[in-house]
């Protein structure tokens, strides 16, 4: 977590529209609850139709305000998606590393906002659920994250050496997308690529950081003045369960470097 240079001289503040897309169960909504509110659960309900939820980003130069569309991954939700990444500046497309169905749905959402999305649309591969891995402490370095920190992620444990071959998979580990592959592909189509867990919260920040960092200036509006971390809709579906991940308390008010938590 960067604990860069601050100042207090107030910074310009822009909102983001951020959508998470991805096949069911991958762990969108834990990556959101990890982001908002430090905290997982380990049965999370399905989500029904779409949670909104808002976090502020603090980077050196700016305040981003994260304005996070969590769709609904099952099938019967998909045709809601582009309700929900319309003008999106940026999007999670998440997959379970346990899981290659996921990846190939995630390539799939990919390749539909490449279409149909807002053409300077930030776009990050996420591969969630890292813990189940035995290189849960791996930190997937992105490439095109400017300034991103590489070092070993959060959990601090024996960090491998950079730039050493991606471990494959080992005996009881439930990794079944190496790495490399995902990042292949990724560089192929100019994405961001993060392995994260929602569980441990490794990477976490670290996905929305670059992202905040990769958003070019001249798709920054500038902010509408609303505090972060109160909006909620149940846009698409109920809200109750929606609002269970919804900030209440905690995302919102403190403001400090870098994202969230
Ligand atoms: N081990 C592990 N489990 C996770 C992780 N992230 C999520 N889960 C679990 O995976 C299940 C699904 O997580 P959700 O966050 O609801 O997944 P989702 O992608 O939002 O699912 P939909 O809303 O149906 O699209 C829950 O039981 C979570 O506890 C993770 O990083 N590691
Ligand atoms: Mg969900």
């Amino acid at each position: 977590m960067s604990e860069a240079a601050s100042t207090n001289t107030p910074k310009p503040s822009s909102s983001v529209k951020l959508v998470l897309l991805g096949e069911a169960a991958v762990g969108k909504s834990s990556l959101v609850l990890r982001f908002v509110n430090n905290d997982f659960q380990e049965n999370k309900e399905p989500t029904i139709g779409a949670a909104f939820l808002t976090q502020k980003c603090s980077l050196p130069t700016r305040t981003i305000k994260f304005e996070i569309w969590d769709t609904a991954g099952q099938e019967r939700f998909a045709s809601l998606a582009p309700m929900y990444y319309r003008n999106a500046q940026a999007a999670l497309v998440v997959y379970d590393v346990t899981k290659p169905s996921s990846l190939t749905k995630a390539k799939h959402w990919v390749a539909e906002l490449q279409r149909q999305a807002s053409p300077g649309i930030v776009i990050a591969l996420v591969g969630n659920k890292l813990d189940l891995t035995n290189d849960g402490s791996e930190a997937s370095e992105n490439p095109q994250a400017e300034g991103q920190h590489e070092s070993s992620g959060a959990n601090g444990e024996d960090a491998a050496e950079e730039n050493q071959e991606e471990p494959e998979e080992t005996a009881g580990d439930a990794r079944k997308i190496p790495a490399r592959e995902a990042r292949t592909y990724a560089d192929e189509e100019g994405l961001l690529f993060f392995e994260t867990s929602a569980k441990t919260g490794v990477n976490v920040v670290e996905v929305f950081t670059a992202i905040a960092n990769a958003i070019p200036e001249s798709s920054l509006k500038s902010g509408r003045g609303a505090g972060a971390g109160t909006g909620q809709t149940g846009l698409g579906g109920r809200s109750g369960d929606d609002a269970r991940v919804n900030l209440g308390d905690r995302a919102a008010a403190t403001p400090k470097e870098g994202c969230a938590c």
